[in-house]
Formats: C-alpha cells, structure tokens, sequence
C-alpha cells in the first residue's frame, strides 16, 4: 500500500461539556424538607494529544479532523455526582508541533509519552448541597456546567531523521534511500522526481537510524524557487546532514565544489520556526554515480578539496552498490555519538496544558463603547459568569457575592464606577449594583423555591442581622432594590 506523507493537518477539537449541578432538597416520610441533597455535575473529558511510537504520520487526522470528548453528566438528587465525560486521547507521532492557526507555536512534541492538553473539558457545575454553607443553608440553585474548550489547532510532522540527504534534483537521494533502507520513493531521470519527503529505516549493526530524502533543492530555493526550502523541516533536527552530489551529469557552470556551496547558501538561509540548528549540523560529502567512469575520474578529483574543508567524503554508486557499507557505517556512528550527547529521554509522561494554571487574577478597565461603562477580565470571573442561571435570583445573588469577595467590586468603586453603570463581565452586561459591606445578606437571602420560602426558620445572615440592630439600633436601608 502506498501511504501518503502527509505532515501538516488542521483538526478541530471540542472537550466535553461540564454536566450541570442539580438542585434538589431531601425528602423523607415526615421530614419533606431534609436538605439541600443535589449532586455535582461532572466534568467535560479532555481531548489529548498523546506521542505514540507506533504512529508515524498525521494521515489519520486528514481523514478524520473532528475529535470530541464526552459531555460530563448532570448532578442528581441524593447527593448524586454526574459521571465525566470521557477522555478522548488522539495519538500523534514523535516530532507533531501543535501550533494555532495563527501560527503560534503551543507545544513542541518529541518524546513518546508526553501529553498534550489540546482541550480542556468544562468544570462540572456545583450541585446545592455543595454550595450550602452556614450562610446559606439551603441554596435554591445549582451552578451550570462550564461549556468544554474548543478550538482548530495545526499540527505538522517535522521527522524527526537522524541522517537528511540534500542534493540538487537527479543527484541520485532516492536512488541512494532505497538501497540503504526499504524504502521504495519513486526514481527517475527528471528533476523534481520527489515531491514529498521520504523516509527510510537503516540498519549499521547495532544502528539502526532513520534518513530522510527531502525534494530536490536548486540555488534560490530559498526564494521559492524549484519546491522551495519548506521541506527542510523534516530535517531540521537531524544528527548528520548529508550532500548527495552527482558527479555524472555535466553542465556548464556546475561542479561537485560548487554544487555543494550552492546548496549550503541555501541552507544557511533557511529561517527555521522552532530555531533548529542546521547550521551546526556536521556534514558528510557523498559523491554519486561512481560506476561512470567520468565520474570516478571527477570525483578523485575533487575529493581532496572537501577533505581541505574537514569534511568526510564517500564516494558511492547505487547502480553498482559501491561504498555503500563504509557510508553506512560512518554514518551509524555519527548517529550513535549525537545521541550520546542528547540528554536522556523522559521517562515520566510529561502532560502540557496551553495555559498557565495561575488564573487567580482579573482586570477591571474602562468599556472603550459604553461610556461610564467597565470591562471585568480574568479566568474565574468569566467562568462565574458562565456558571450562573441567571433565570434564578439567587444564583445571581450567588455571583454577586463571589465577584466581592474576589475584589471585583472594591476594584470597580477604586475605578470610579457609579451604581448603575454598565459593567460587562465574559460577555455578560449588568447594571452595577455595589453591595455595601453589611447588606450582603441581601444578596444570599433564601432560595426562591416556593417550599424554601414558608419556611420560618431564621438564616444566619439573619441572626447576623438581627445581631447588628440590637446594637446600632437601625435597620440598614435596602441597598439593592
Ligand atoms: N549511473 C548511475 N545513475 C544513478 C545512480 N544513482 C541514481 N542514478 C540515476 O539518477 C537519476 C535520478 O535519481 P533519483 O534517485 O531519482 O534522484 P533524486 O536526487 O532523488 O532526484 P529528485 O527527487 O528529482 O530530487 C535516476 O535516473 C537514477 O537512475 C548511480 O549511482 N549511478
Ligand atoms: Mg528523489
């Protein structure tokens, strides 16, 4: 079967929903009222990006571009959780970068094992026997589920080779990959034979490395010219950069020393996205096509022009298989010593997230379309505010209360908001309504369930209340109506 290289795949990825909380009181033959019992919703699954090495290309995410994770269930009465969504684990090969369509790069993913956090499920939603505390004894809501992140990430497969062969086109690179390795990139007598990278597994011995055939490069490559220099990335953290040079073809103004210096132009101005080093790579001269006898001739020739320069030459045909060992086993220990120097591999799996974990903070800043109005920004107070049932007073009461206790508040009267104004928050536009230390209770007064409220039992903002009277002597005028 012929399998396509294909290196570069736009996805779409959706985690799963949060489940919402459930608000439900405890009923018991001759104690209806119990309690507030309602479970937690759970949470939305994430959708992974795991390193897996047995996958070796991205073709599965041509075909297949949607990924979703599961929904988290909702909460239940009977302090009954809702299940999580499920986890939904995408495997990609060693070397996918994952960049956002904009181009910037989020992870960088090498190592087998290591995760990436493509989506993050939503936060299940509290259910009311989590939000009950002694101030709020018997809320009449639960918070909404957090929606699931979705997003179209960019993934591209940079090989990560050991060995990359450059040449001008028909020096012989496929020619040169299918007798090392099994291989079988197509061959022909025409430029630009290869149009996508090809890679090969080779063995020296103990060796056993991997090469890498890019597509023909000529001199403006890296203006565009011929395929252009966008296929370097395939080899851009390879060990050993290797120049196949045909000795065989003659033109006029072409020689295996001025090929070589060509190419090298060209690399040297490739602009790599990740800072690969290509530069530093060390390089080895192989000298093609030797079973023509003009070329053995030009390649003694030139030989002693590259060894001047320090570089190892091998001179090679794959028509006849000639040096084709001693190239091999060179290159295998190239190989061997650049892994040496690479730092040891993880062994633990690495799980990244996009983002920091740190979204503790939040900013308040003039609305620049809604004059007198303000803008709220920051992790939690957006999740808040997606949280929120705002069909129900008291969860909104709820928000009120967590947005003051956050600082919101203080920070919108230290900004100079006036009652009333326009205050936006993920989205969302309020009326500003400040609560003054001492009223809160009007914000966390009892459910609006029906069965809530003949009750007469008294709160304890209440009794705080009452407390209060008892020693100012006047009640506190109604800040929020
Ligand atoms: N005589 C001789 N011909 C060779 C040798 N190696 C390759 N060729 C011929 O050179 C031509 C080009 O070979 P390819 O392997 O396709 O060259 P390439 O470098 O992959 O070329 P592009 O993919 O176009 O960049 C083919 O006709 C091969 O048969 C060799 O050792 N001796
Ligand atoms: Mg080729």
């Amino acid at each position: 079967m012929a399998s396509r290289f294909v290196d570069r795949a736009v996805i779409q990825v959706a985690a799963g929903n949060g489940g919402n909380g459930c608000s439900s009181v405890h009923r018991e033959k001759f104690k209806p009222l119990g309690g507030p019992d309602g479970g937690n919703g759970g949470n939305g699954g994430d959708v992974l990006l795991v390193v897996d090495r047995n996958v070796h290309t991205l073709l599965d995410f041509h075909f297949r571009p949607h990924a979703s994770a599961g929904n988290g269930r909702q909460g239940q009465g009977s302090h009954r959780a809702g299940a999580a969504g499920e986890t939904l684990e995408l495997k990609v090969p060693a070397g996918t970068v994952v960049m956002t369509e904009a181009g910037e790069v989020l992870a960088d993913l090498t190592t087998p094992g290591t995760t990436f956090v493509a989506a993050e499920g939503g936060r299940g939603g509290l259910g009311n026997a989590a939000l009950a505390s002694r101030a709020r004894k018997a809320p009449g809501f639960a918070l909404l589920g957090d929606p699931g992140e979705a997003r179209s990430l960019v993934l591209e497969l940079r090989s990560v080779a050991d060995v990359g062969l450059v040449g001008f086109p028909s020096a012989g690179k496929s020619s040169l990959i299918s007798v090392l390795s099994a291989a079988k990139p197509k061959i022909a007598d025409y430029p630009f034979t290869t149009l996508v990278p090809n890679l090969g597994v080779v063995t020296a011995g103990d060796t056993v490395f991997t090469m890498a055939d890019v597509p023909g490069l000529i001199p403006g490559a890296s203006e565009g010219k011929g395929l252009g220099l966008d296929f370097l990335r395939h080899i851009e953290r390879c060990a050993v950069l290797v120049h196949v040079v045909d000795c065989a073809t003659f033109e006029p103004g072409r020689d295996p020393v001025s090929d070589v210096d060509a190419l090298e132009t060209e690399l040297a101005r490739y602009t790599p996205g990740l800072g690969g080093e290509l530069a530093d790579r060390p390089r080895v001269v192989v000298l093609n096509k030797i079973d023509v006898p003009d070329a053995a001739e030009l390649a003694e020739l030139v030989r002693p022009e590259f060894e001047k320069r320090g570089l190892p030459v091998f001179e090679i045909s794959t028509a006849t298989r000639q040096g084709l060992r001693e190239l091999t086993y060179a290159l295998g220990a190239i190989v061997d010593k650049f892994r040496a120097e690479q730092p040891a591999p993880e062994s633990e799996r690495i799980v990244l997230r996009p983002r920091a974990i740190d979204d503790s903070g939040f900013s308040v800043e003039a609305d620049p379309e809604e004059l007198g109005g303000f803008i709220v920004r920051g992790a939690r107070p957006e999740r808040w505010i997606r949280q929120t049932d705002f069909g129900n007073d008291e969860a909104v009461g709820y928000l009120a209360d967590r947005l003051n206790r956050l600082g919101v508040e203080e920070e919108l009267a230290r900004m100079g908001a006036e009652r009333g104004c326009p205050v936006t928050i993920g989205g969302v536009t309020f009326d500003w309504q400040p609560s003054t230390p001492g009223t809160i209770q009007h914000l966390s007064g009892r459910g609006t369930d029906i069965r809530l409220e003949d009750r007469s039992r008294v709160s304890a903002a209440e009794r705080k209340e009452a407390r209060r009277i008892r020693r100012d002597g006047v009640p506190e005028a109604d800040e929020d109506q």
